[in-house]
Formats: structure tokens, C-alpha cells, sequence
């Protein structure tokens, strides 16, 4: 099969910074939390986030070629205890100020906090990942203040319950059905169209079939006209696949980066950044001599 060379996507502007999507963006995660499934307090000393630890982490992430940090404060593993809007906003909103102030990168804050979305925005922050994709009480209005670009995610279910045998009638088209609702109520709030990314949110209320039929349909959901961000880094379906534990999947995560840019993704998210960024230049490389 012939790589496709047929990125082409816009160029979007985050507080000022370009994120230049002609070829795939790499997006780099930092999670403040103390329990998030791959790396959840790792930035941690004690109970406490150790910031010099996460900007280390963050600089070394830009260091490698991230084009975004996307800094997180809600583990959304299932069965991962609930933050209140506040707490998350202790932990995120510090890290999210230093990275702004000393670091030439773009800052998504990984949230679905109308609260947060409004303070990161405030701090410099330069985009805004919802998993529940503004679903929440104020998230809409909130995000169209800011004037970000924002991504939103399909998850069936909650993060408790999304595992509990989800059922589709045809996920591809479920998914998309749900992507289009979801930036018509965006245009419908005042966020213009171009200010959006999708994702069909692998892991997220999907059994291994479903995570493959996406991956699969990703063209199909490039065809919406807007970027697509994916991410599987270390995700339980390489488990499923190849029988890897979490700290052993990092190999098969760049296969997936890969075949996913081979499809039409624009924003690859994960949790190794230089391995990523060379598989994704590989994969780029390739497609561009045909
Ligand atoms: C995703 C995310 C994802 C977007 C997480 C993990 C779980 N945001 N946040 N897409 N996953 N947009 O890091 O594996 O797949 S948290």
C-alpha cells in the first residue's frame, strides 16, 4: 500500500503560537496526577507533586520534538478516585504557568474543567483536550471564551463505567455521528469550526474490535474536514494484541503512530516523545518520495 502523502492540514493558532499541521504534530504527555495508569506519580515526591521534576520532564520533552505538552490533572483510568475542579486546578495550573513562562512550546491542558479551561487560558496555555469533549456544565462557554483551538474526544460512558462491555451499533459511524454533534454545538456556543481537532479516543468505552475499527476508519474520519489527534500510547489494546504489561508497550505504541499518520492523523499523543518523533519522520519521510 502507498503511504499517503496527503496531510495538508491547517495551521492553527495556539495564544500566539503556530501549530503547523502540514505534517503530524507530536504531543507530548505530562500527567500531574498521582494515579494515571502508565506513569501516574512518577513526578510525584511523597504526596506531593515535585514541579522541578515535571518541568525537567517537560523540557526534555520539548528538547525531543514535542510540538505540544499536554499537561493533565484527572486520571481518567477506570476506577481512578475523582478530582474536584479545585484540586485539579492545584495541580495543574502551576505547572502550566511554568512551562508557559520558560519553555517555547504550546501548552494543551488536558481537562474538562470549565474552571480550569478559563485559569490555563490565563496562564498562556495554548490549547484545551477534553475527553468528554465540553460535555461538562459550563465547559462550552467556558472553552469559547478562551478563544483556543480545542479537541474533542469520544468517550462512551464515564470513566468509571466505559469498560463495562460498551456496545455500538456501527462505532465508526457512532463516533463520527457524535464528533459532528459535538462541533455543531461548538459553532452553536461561538467556537468556529477551525478552531477544532477530533478524536475518536481509543480506550475510551471501546472493546479491542472497536479500537480497530477506528483505526481502521480514521480516513473516514478525516473526512470530516478536521485534524485528527490519536492516542494508544501505552493503551491496554497492545496488552490485548502482543501480551504487553504497561511499562513494555512502548515499541508497539510507535507501530500504531505510525499506521494511524499512514491514515490521516495530524496530532500523535504520547508518552515517548523522541521514539515517536523519529517513527512519525519516518513515516513522513517515506511518504513524501512516493
Ligand atoms: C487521551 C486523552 C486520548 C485525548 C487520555 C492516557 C489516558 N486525550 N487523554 N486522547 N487519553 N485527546 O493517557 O492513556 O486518547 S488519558
Amino acid at each position: 500500500m502507498p503511504l499517503s502523502c496527503d496531510f495538508k492540514g491547517p495551521v492553527l493558532n495556539c495564544a500566539g503560537r503556530s501549530l503547523d499541521l502540514s505534517t503530524p504534530a507530536i504531543m507530548g504527555v505530562i500527567n500531574t496526577t498521582p494515579d494515571s495508569f502508565s506513569d501516574g506519580g512518577s513526578l510525584y515526591r511523597g504526596s506531593r507533586l515535585d514541579i522541578d521534576c515535571a518541568m525537567a520532564r517537560a523540557r526534555e520533552m520539548v528538547a525531543e520534538g514535542a510540538h505540544i505538552l499536554d499537561i493533565g490533572g484527572e486520571s481518567t483510568r477506570p476506577g481512578a478516585a475523582p478530582v474536584t475542579p479545585a484540586q485539579e486546578s492545584d495541580r495543574v495550573l502551576p505547572l502550566v504557568e511554568r512551562v508557559c513562562a520558560e519553555l517555547d512550546v504550546i501548552v494543551s491542558v488536558d481537562t474538562s474543567s470549565a474552571q480550569l479551561m478559563a485559569e490555563a487560558a490565563s496562564a498562556g496555555a495554548g490549547m484545551i483536550n477534553d475527553v468528554r469533549a465540553l460535555g461538562r456544565e459550563g465547559a462550552l462557554q467556558a472553552a469559547a471564551d478562551t478563544g483556543l483551538p480545542i479537541c474533542l474526544m469520544h468517550m462512551r460512558g464515564n470513566p468509571v463505567n466505559m469498560q463495562n462491555s460498551p456496545q455500538y451499533e456501527n462505532v465508526l459511524r457512532n463516533v463520527a455521528q457524535f464528533l459532528e454533534d459535538r462541533v455543531v454545538a461548538c459553532e452553536t456556543a461561538g467556537i468556529e469550526r477551525a478552531r477544532l481537532v477530533l478524536d475518536p479516543g481509543f480506550g475510551f468505552g471501546k472493546t479491542l474490535e472497536h479500537n480497530l475499527q477506528l483505526l481502521r476508519g480514521l480516513p473516514q474520519l478525516a473526512e470530516l474536514g478536521l485534524p485528527l489527534l490519536v492516542g494508544f500510547s501505552r493503551k491496554s489494546m497492545i496488552e490485548q494484541l502482543i501480551g504487553r504489561g504497561v511499562d513494555e508497550r512502548g515499541p508497539a505504541s510507535l507501530a500504531l503512530a505510525v499506521l494511524a499518520v499512514e491514515r490521516g492523523a495530524g496530532i500523535i499523543r504520547t508518552h515517548d516523545v523522541a521514539a515517536t518523533a523519529d517513527a512519525v519522520a519516518m513515516a513522513v519521510a517515506l511518504a513524501e518520495r512516493g
